[in-house]
């Protein structure tokens, strides 16, 4: 594509649009509708600001000028342009951002492992559902001293395995957000929102609450830790053998779920 084409002669960070790196396997198509959408921004923003140039250049006051300038209404061909153009443009991304978010939102394929996060003030619930544990998140403090990621809850993920995020909150809306997942998602009291990822590298990445959601906003913060299956399963295992066996699920939310969204909720035993 001609963005590809742009970009080839630069560096990965400016590849990627200056995104972080992306982990997932749609992290490819995302970073493509990015940088044709900047590119596609920055063109419209340049023939913008260099019309307006022209026209302060070209049709400044004069030495000989008096009064005001010939006053002009009613230009047919100019305001049909005007209309056509950015119709055009608008129709453009459209077809694009369509294009790429049926795919990015398809929940429609079994995933291997489904997680129910569910949000609150300040931290996270991660409900394995699959192997009927949990982990009960814990606001982040926030001491300026080396060593609070280590205190940070986790969430676990087999690396190259179907991963469906449920997401649900107990009390106000929260935002799911894994920078490096490149896509996030509200979480709406009453509502369950639903997405999918394959993550595709280990590591561990950094997840935070997008959604300005109280005081603690900001201390509302968790660690992924992409795993093999291997290791997964040994955290799954722990937790269980810890005590932290069925789920903290959504009878324990502020409100109930509005009706009909029960069923977007995993069922279970479905592992
Ligand atoms: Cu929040």
């Amino acid at each position: 594509m001609a963005c590809a084409l742009l970009l080839s002669g630069c560096d990965e960070s400016t590849k990627r649009g200056f995104l972080p790196h992306g982990v997932t396997d749609e992290s490819g198509r995302i970073i493509n509708l990015w940088n044709g959408s900047w590119i596609a921004a920055l063109g419209v923003g340049v023939l913008v600001w260099g019309l307006i140039l022209w026209c302060v250049v070209a049709y400044r006051r004069k030495k000989d000028d008096a009064g005001l300038p010939e006053q002009l209404r009613y230009n047919v061909p100019i305001e049909i342009l005007y209309t056509v153009v950015p119709l055009f443009m608008i129709t453009v991304l459209f077809y694009y951002t369509a294009r790429d978010q049926s795919p990015l939102l398809d929940t429609s394929q079994r995933p291997d492992v489904t997680i129910n996060v569910v949000g609150k003030q300040w931290s996270w619930d991660f409900n394995y559902v699959e192997a009927d544990t949990y982990e009960a998140g814990i606001q982040a403090e926030l001491t300026g001293k080396p060593g609070v990621p280590a205190t940070l809850p986790p969430l676990y993920l087999p690396v190259n395995r179907r991963v469906e995020f449920v997401l649900t909150s107990r009390d106000v809306v929260h935002s799911f957000w894994v920078p490096q997942f490149l896509i996030k998602m509200d979480m709406i009291p009453g509502r369950v929102n639903r997405f999918q990822v394959v993550p595709t590298e280990t590591g561990t990445f950094q997840g935070r609450c997008a959604e300005l959601c109280g005081t603690f906003h900001a201390h509302m913060l968790f660690q992924v830790r992409v795993v093999s299956q291997a290791d997964y399963d040994a955290h799954v295992a722990d937790l269980r053998a810890k005590g932290n066996i069925g789920q903290l699920d959504n009878s324990l939310n502020r409100s109930r779920l509005e009706p009909g969204q029960e069923r977007l909720l995993p069922k279970k035993g479905t592992g």
